[in-house]
């Protein structure tokens, strides 16, 4: 049995891999995919994945995409250390998180994060060719273009917060009731949410849940697993960087 997992070691979406991975004791491949580089451009990862994202998983041959159907196949692949309810009802409450976290705080993120990583490198000569490596794009080609090179508006910005202040409250009603998002029990729900909260950290809107103690209690009990430690390995989380707001 072969598992390989290409990836990039900061990216939010390879994270969730790495944390249901890590969680379930499996052990894999790590393929680095530099998206600094325009690796995930190139034409051998459109084969792999022809949507030009990490991570894509390849098992004994198999090209599994998309990092919450990586988890979900993780799941049923290797049941031995379950991360999903068993009754259908929890399930569908799994599955309900997600598909919420997937439209609404993993897309705002991106906003904050790519107006400091792009706003670093507007005039430099690595972004000059903009145009021609963001038409290569299959995804994200109207994403890269609203940003253009100076950055997202201020407005988006404040868009972005507030959908992630809405995802933070929405959580401390769920966990002011259970531990875990979709219940008792620690599951893909909360791993697609954790490199989310990881990135506000690290971009310093932490105290966005200075308030909410039972998201903060959630937060401790994620970060005190072992998985977190084995996927935030040394380079992985984005450091404070001179200049940083
Ligand atoms: N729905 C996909 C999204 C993957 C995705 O957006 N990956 C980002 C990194 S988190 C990426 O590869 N971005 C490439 C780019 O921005 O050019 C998944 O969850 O796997």
């Amino acid at each position: 049995m072969t598992i390989q997992l290409y990836q990039f070691s900061q990216s939010t979406c390879s994270q969730k891999a790495r944390l249901c991975l890590a969680e379930k004791g499996i052990a894999y491949d790590r393929i680095e995919v530099n998206l600094k580089t325009r690796e995930h451009l190139e034409d051998w990862y459109l084969q792999i994945n022809p949507n030009g994202v990490v991570p894509s998983m390849v098992h004994d041959g198999a090209v599994i995409l998309d990092s919450s159907v990586i988890c979900e196949y993780l799941d049923e692949v290797f049941p031995e250390v379950p991360l999903a309810p068993r009754d259908p009802v929890g399930r569908a409450g799994m599955r309900a998180w997600m598909r919420f976290l997937e439209e609404v705080p993993t897309t705002a993120i991106r906003v904050p994060t790519f107006n400091k990583i792009f706003s670093k490198v507007d005039t430099s000569s690595e972004n000059a060719d903009f145009e021609t490596w963001t038409d290569k794009m299959p995804l994200r080609k109207a994403f890269y273009r609203r940003m253009q090179q100076g950055g997202f508006a201020a407005k988006d910005v404040e868009d972005s917060l507030e959908r992630l202040r809405m995802t933070l409250n929405r959580a401390e009603r769920q966990l002011t009731s259970t531990p875990f998002l979709a219940g008792d029990e620690f599951s893909i729900a909360d791993i697609v949410l954790i490199p989310t909260i990881v990135r506000m950290e690290d971009l310093g809107l932490d105290e966005e849940w200075a308030g909410l103690s039972a998201f903060t209690q959630w937060y401790e009990r994620v970060k005190a697993r072992p998985s977190f430690d084995t996927t935030y390995y040394p380079g992985t989380r984005l450091p404070p960087q001179p200049g940083w707001a």
